[in-house]
């Protein structure tokens, strides 16, 4: 079975993720998309929440699933059985990181990362912008999927209550 993993931290999940996810899914037998759960960056959302999102959202791809994973993704890689990680690429800034870590996640271990162009409607999306904009009042309906949408208006107002 080909099995690839879509990872990321998925704080929220846009229709950007949603997109690489969904084109994943059409290339390899079972996509796992793995949401990070290490404690170093400030999230919005918990891993549970964001767990519970991606399971929402990924309900129409037949052949996703989700988890989350600590630690190195070569280790959730190699517990799994999985050779590939799909990653999404909107720019040349994205391409100088996304090609370290590829080279250095092929170092650890027998895993190949395979890079999907990020659709051209989508180039500009990244969950970090859609926070600041949506915390400024801006609408980012559109971006994400309509529950995110709801969650994240609901989590900005608790926060700035
Ligand atoms: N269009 C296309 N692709 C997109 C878009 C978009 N609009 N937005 C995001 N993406 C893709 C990107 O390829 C990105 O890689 C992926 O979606 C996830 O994006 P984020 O922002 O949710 O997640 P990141 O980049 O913060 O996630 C980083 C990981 C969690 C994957 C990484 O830090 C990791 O592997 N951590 C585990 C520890 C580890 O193994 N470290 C060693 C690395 S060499």
């Amino acid at each position: 079975m080909r099995r690839a993993v879509c990872p990321g931290s998925f704080d929220p999940v846009t229709n950007g993720h949603l997109d690489i996810v969904q084109r994943a899914s059409t290339l390899f037998d079972e996509v796992v998309v793995a949401v990070g759960v290490n404690k170093s960056k400030n999230r919005l959302f918990t891993a549970e929440e964001r767990i519970a999102m991606l399971e929402q959202a990924c309900a129409p791809f037949a052949n996703v699933r989700v988890d989350g994973f600590k630690g190195l993704l070569t280790t959730f890689c190699q517990h799994h059985g999985i050779h590939a990680i799909v990653k999404g690429l909107r720019a040349v800034s994205d391409f100088d990181y996304e090609l370290q870590m590829a080279q250095m996640n092929s170092s650890l271990t027998d895993v190949e990362t395979v890079f999907v162009p990020t659709s051209p409607e989508y180039s500009f999306l990244a969950s970090s912008l859609v926070k600041e904009v949506a915390t400024f009042g801006g609408d980012v309906s559109g971006l994400i999927p309509d529950f995110v949408n709801t969650a994240l208006l609901a989590r900005l107002a608790e926060r700035a209550a």
